[in-house]
């Protein structure tokens, strides 16, 4: 046994290269030509292959060291001292299209082959560079599409997702993308051949944690799914329902994903606090029935939800911070008013947005509700009719119920809940007398909104509702 130092090769042009991973550790058993480290300059990383075998005695570099050629990278026990083993271009000319680009940037001559095709003379251990632009599978002059793992170093790669380092496969380029990235590359499930992870991957499973659709090792730690644990509370219990009865599992739907973890966001976020009413529209509903028969065979039929949006319209311009949104210390208040409404659909539920509906009259509003209601439940709703609102108004009415307390719609600052009218005896100072009664359910931000606004609002609301002419006021 001896033992020996295996040292940084000739790298080329690079002066000093940073060592940003370790790819063996100390009791590690090493190939002559597998990778030691991997360095990174400013235009390119490379893997450090060993030009001996043998086992890891010490390691001489740590993460973040800057080496040059002649350091020396770790300490070898080796049987033999064999001659260093010589990396050289492949005959086949698979290797040869990277062992061109490793040339031009190492700067290493170049000689012609036989065929005409740039290959680099033999090396001693060269480091093998490996660009971006070069992670991709490129075709080999025969024409046949040549993997990433035989250009890059023309070396054999381990089998399997991981090499012998115990890392996923991937290329240089790729780790350092995936770490400017901070994407965990073990996470990853590579697409290419063996596993081997290409820079599409990694910016797949970016954007798949960016927009919600899987977590990453370390989010799932610190915040189950669901479990409270990001809040600090206790886990979320987890039952083996099976054990109580026969049960069947169903994933949520696309609407309902993305519906669900906005209204948790907004129930989680918002001090809200739901005021309670009731509005006498007797006289209202007379007033639908009877323009409803006039308007019989235009085809659109009024519902209480048109004069519902016009009265919260004549609210939100008398009570104007009902209309604004809170932008860090400030509060945007909008000249304009989108209201948006609830739709129960097949798809679960959506918010089409009614706009400008202070320029607009009841007919016309029934008309486009009707329009925007049938899109939603046919799931055609383009972004544009679903967004901009500046209140929202959840209607029951057609369902049942008498109150509720709806989650605000961010960045919105209020939120109506409305539920079915019943006739109720209501005390004149005399007698009672049958009224038909609304239940209304206002949620409001208490960061923008207090108890006593809430209060005035719904008191306007009633009062129109209960004599709409004061809309005209
Ligand atoms: N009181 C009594 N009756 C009411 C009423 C009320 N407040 N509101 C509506 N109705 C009646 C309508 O007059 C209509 O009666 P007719 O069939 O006799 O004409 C019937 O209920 C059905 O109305 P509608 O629901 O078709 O129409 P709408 O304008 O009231 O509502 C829409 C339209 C799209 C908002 C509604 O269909 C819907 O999807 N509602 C559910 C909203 C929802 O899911 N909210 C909860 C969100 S939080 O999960």
């Amino acid at each position: 046994m001896a033992t020996m130092e295996v040292n940084v090769p000739d790298i080329g042009d690079f002066d000093e290269v940073a060592v940003i991973e370790l790819l063996v550790k100390v009791g590690d058993k090493v190939r002559a030509e597998q990778s030691l480290i991997t360095v990174e300059s400013d235009k390119a990383s490379m893997e450090i292959p060993s030009s001996h075998a043998g086992v890891v005695k010490a390691m001489s570099v740590k993460l973040g060291d800057k080496v040059k050629q002649g350091s020396v990278i770790l300490v070898l026990e080796t049987d033999v001292i064999a001659p260093p083993v010589i990396a050289t271009a492949s005959a086949s000319g698979l290797a040869v299209t990277e062992a061109k680009q490793s040339a031009s940037e190492t700067k290493q001559p170049e000689t012609a082959s036989a065929s005409g095709l740039a290959v680099t003379p033999p090396v001693i251990a060269t480091a093998v560079i490996a660009s971006a632009a070069k992670q991709s599978a490129t075709a080999a002059p025969s024409g046949l599409a040549v993997t990433e793992a035989k250009q890059s170093n023309g070396l054999p790669q381990a089998d399997g997702l991981r090499n012998d380092a115990g890392l996923p496969h991937a290329s240089p380029s790729v780790r350092k993308f995936a770490r400017e990235l901070g994407v965990p590359l073990n996470e990853i499930k590579g697409s290419g051949p063996k596993g081997r992870i290409s820079q599409e991957d990694v910016q797949a499973f970016s954007r798949a944690v960016m927009a919600g659709e899987t977590r990453t090792q370390a989010q799932s730690s610190k915040a189950p799914a669901g479990d409270g644990a990001g809040l600090g509370l206790i886990p979320w219990p987890k039952v083996d329902f099976a054990k109580f009865g026969p049960i069947e599992r169903k994933e949520l739907g696309r609407i309902q994903k993305i519906s669900g973890a906005n209204l948790f966001r907004n129930a989680v976020m918002i001090p809200a606090v739901t005021n309670h009413d009731d509005a006498d529209i007797t006289e209202l509903e007379a007033f639908r029935v009877a323009t409803n028969k006039e308007n019989e065979k235009s085809g659109v039929k009024v519902t209480m939800l048109a004069f519902l949006i016009k009265a919260c319209v004549s609210a939100l311009q008398k009570f104007p911070q009902f209309n604004s949104s809170l932008d860090g210390d400030a509060l945007v208040y909008k000249h304009y008013w989108h209201i948006g409404f609830a739709a129960d659909t097949p798809n679960g539920l959506m918010v089409p947005v009614l706009k400008d509906a202070d320029k607009k009259g009841i007919l016309q509003i029934s008309a486009e509700m009707g329009e925007l209601a049938k899109k939603a439940r046919e799931g055609k709703l383009s972004p544009a009719e679903m967004s901009g609102a500046t209140f929202t108004i959840s209607s029951l009415g057609g369902i049942g119920g008498r109150y509720f307390t709806p989650i605000i719609n961010a960045p919105e600052v209020a939120i109506l809940g409305v539920c079915r009218s019943t006739m109720e005896p209501v005390w004149n100072g005399k007698e009672f007398e049958p009224r038909l009664m609304l239940p209304l359910s206002l949620t409001w931000d208490h960061r923008v909104i207090d108890g006593a606004a809430a209060a005035r609002f719904n008191a306007h609301l009633g009062q129109i509702l209960s004599d709409f002419r004061r809309v005209l006021l």
